[in-house]
């Protein structure tokens, strides 16, 4: 398997708590590198484009005003298979239904403050990364 990027959200509901490190430790020991990382307050307008996808679903402002509700730290992760490895690590989206030892198994306190975004294919990863980061950004 190449070499690849994925997109990785740390929201709000987890650098409240200051979990940064301790989410970043478990990508990092798992083979994923931090190769771009921002702490940023996200815009209405970046957090409604961003879960375009989701517009039509009951949660979907509920979800926008989560996501700007405080500081979230965007993140490019770079390594072989990294994906699956992180969608994986992430766990489910509902904590409830999560395995043992995922992020999102650890730390989410709910199904909307769910701590982690990870992309859900290399095609979409990329067009998030651009949504974000710019080229010189990004050191692998
Ligand atoms: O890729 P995921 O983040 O695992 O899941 P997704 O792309 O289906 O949904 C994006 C986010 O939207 C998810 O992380 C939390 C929120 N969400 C998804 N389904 C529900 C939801 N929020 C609420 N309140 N209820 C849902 O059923």
């Amino acid at each position: 398997m190449a070499i690849e990027r994925t997109f990785s959200i740390l929201k709000p509901d987890a650098t409240r708590r200051n979990l940064t490190g301790k989410i970043n430790a478990i990508y990092e020991e798992n083979g994923l590198s931090i190769i771009g990382q921002k702490r940023i307050l996200m815009s209405e307008t970046q957090a409604k484009a961003f879960y375009a996808v989701h517009a039509a679903r009951p949660f979907y402002k509920d979800l926008v005003e989560f996501m700007i509700s405080g500081p979230v730290v965007v993140q490019v992760l770079e390594g072989e298979n990294a994906v699956t490895k992180h969608r994986d690590l992430m766990g489910a989206t509902n904590p409830a239904n999560a395995a043992e030892g995922t992020v999102r198994k650890l730390f989410a306190e709910s199904i909307e403050a769910n701590s982690v975004h990870g992309s859900d294919s290399a095609e979409n990863a990329a067009i998030e990364i651009a949504y974000f980061f710019a080229g010189c950004e990004l050191v692998g």
